[in-house]
């Protein structure tokens, strides 16, 4: 590994086709924390906010900040913060250094400093991408869950909180003491009318806190909601060794990204924001129409791929969308199911928005592994599915693709592959998912039944639906006895377009 590592020293020795900061970065102040510092972030709100930076409005810059692990920070700190986004297409990639990201804080290491930093006057915006989980919310109700463990954590410890809702509430109350004004809470997460929900949950952890604190965070926030969309798989080594080659020097780092970007905002700010309408940005009224067809067409068609794909043995999205009954399953449902519950904005194309994501998906310059996206299932698969499967049993629409989704979820988190492998289920209800499946045994009507009672992520309603029960037995029945590719042929055959 090389000993000279990506810093402001070297920046000027870089290869020329590689961007770098156009503005003085000594003269940047922050005005945003970002909550959840992974690689989305990096790859996304931070670019937007790079492109525009400059002399002339340096009061954007970002400080990091990590809720769980150092991870980031360490990778950060030697390079003075600085890092590759690695923008790779089937036809060829480009790279930007970032400056935009002026310090990471670790919370668990030092809570106060975080506090403080998120009192200081200058931060008008917090923004977050701290995953669906992070909101401790119930997945179906949307509601905040007081019985989580961090959220009970949280009441009882203002000074050194864990989560996000106990960091946002605890230095709201900070600034209201010294007589500052509040902040604008920018949800950057795969939720539905993802502000909303934040505004819902910071409000019923403040109310535990005290009510007129409460009336004062209703007063002195907002909580715009957001449609995010860029494909950012997980760095791995291969990534960093190979942008070595090219840098000349290590980026520990580096984020890797499609090149489609997007970015809808409903244009509610307190207290400013930057220009990121001249990075691409698109700030409208009402999110939620551009929402509802990001996730349940392209996050849903992900979940679809990613279940039913780990558990054939495919290891990345782009090598699912390879098998052409995959591929056609991908096409059907987007054109299907997926569209039948959205309706689009005037102007907006879904079927190219369709075509588009079929190519997105097949990207083979990006290796998106199936096991990433089927982490945390039970916090993303009500947005992702059950509003359509709701819409569907309402209006008598076919719920086949669906419950074949389904159906390889519930494989999935019954932990065993279809070669028989241990699957490593990375989800918070991971354990009782496992438990209530072992219970079922393979039974595919017990299996049905017993998941579509699980209510933090089904509710109440669904198990009371003959014809999702019926149907859903069904494509369990098929993914048990023959797999899950067989049972995607199958599908396929059985209902050819
Ligand atoms: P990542 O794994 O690189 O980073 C996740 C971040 O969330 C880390 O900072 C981690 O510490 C934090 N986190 C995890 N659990 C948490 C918890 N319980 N409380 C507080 N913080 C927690 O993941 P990445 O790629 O940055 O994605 C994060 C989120 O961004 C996704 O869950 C999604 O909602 C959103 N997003 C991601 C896209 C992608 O393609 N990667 C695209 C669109 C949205
Ligand atoms: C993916 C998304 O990890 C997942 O669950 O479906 O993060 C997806 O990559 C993004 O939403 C694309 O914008």
């Amino acid at each position: 590994m090389n000993e000279k590592v990506l810093n402001n020293q070297v920046l000027t020795g870089l290869p020329a086709a590689v961007a770098t900061p156009r503005y003085d970065r000594d003269a940047l102040t922050p005005g945003i924390v970002h909550l959840g510092i992974g690689a989305f972030h990096r790859a996304h709100q931070a670019w937007y906010t790079e492109q525009v930076l400059s002399d002339a409005a340096p009061d954007w810059g970002i400080i990091g900040a990590s809720l769980r692990s150092p991870g980031v920070r360490d990778q950060l700190a030697p390079q003075n913060y600085l890092y590759s986004l690695v923008v790779k297409g089937n036809e060829g990639e480009s790279v930007q250094v970032i400056g935009s990201v002026l310090d990471v804080f670790v919370a668990p290491e030092s809570p106060h400093a975080l506090l403080e930093t998120l009192a200081r006057e200058e931060i008008r915006i917090v923004s977050l991408t701290i995953t669906e989980k992070g909101y401790c919310h119930d997945p179906a109700s949307g509601t905040l869950n007081l019985q989580h463990p961090d959220i009970q954590h949280d009441l009882a410890n203002p000074h050194a909180p864990k989560s996000a809702l106990g960091f946002i509430v605890y230095a709201l109350r900070k600034r209201r003491a010294a007589g500052l004004p509040g902040f604008t809470l920018l949800s950057c997460d795969n939720l539905p009318s993802n502000g909303q929900l934040l505004q819902r949950v910071v409000m019923a952890f403040a109310r535990q806190i005290d009510g007129e604190l409460a009336d004062w965070i209703a007063d002195n926030t907002r909580c715009p909601s957001t449609m995010i969309d860029r494909i950012v798989p997980a760095t791995t080594d291969a990534d960093r060794d190979a942008l070595e080659q090219r840098l000349g020097v290590r980026d520990n780092a580096a984020v890797m990204a499609e090149p489609f970007t997007q970015w809808v905002v409903e244009d509610n700010f307190l207290r400013g924001r930057p220009a990121w309408q001249e990075s691409g940005a698109t700030f409208v009224e009402d999110v939620e129409p551009f929402e509802l067809i990001k996730l349940r067409l392209l996050n849903g068609c992900h979940s679809l791929l990613a279940y039913s794909g780990y558990l054939a043995g495919f290891e990345t999205i782009a090598d699912v969308m390879g098998e052409p009954a995959y591929a056609a399953l991908a096409e059907r449902f987007l054109a299907s199911e997926a569209s039948a519950a959205v309706e689009a904005p005037a102007g907006f194309d879904l079927a190219a928005y369709r075509q588009q994501l079929l190519q997105r998906f097949a990207n083979r310059a990006l290796r998106h592994r199936t096991w990433q996206i089927a982490m945390d299932g039970s916090q993303k698969i009500p947005q992702r599915w059950l509003g359509t499967l709701r819409h569907q049993l309402r209006s008598g629409g076919s719920i086949e693709l669906l419950s074949l989704a389904l159906a390889c979820w519930i494989r999935y988190v019954s932990a065993v592959d279809d070669a028989g492998n241990p699957i490593d289920v990375s989800d918070p209800l991971a354990a009782e998912l496992k438990a209530l499946a072992e219970r079922c045994g393979n039974d595919p009507t017990e299996l049905a039944r017993g998941l579509l009672n699980f209510t933090p992520v089904f509710g109440e309603d669904l198990r009371d639906s003959s014809q999702l029960q019926q149907v859903l037995t069904a494509q369990l029945a098929r993914v048990i006895e023959h797999g899950a590719l067989a049972a995607v042929r199958m599908q396929m055959e059985s209902c050819p377009a």
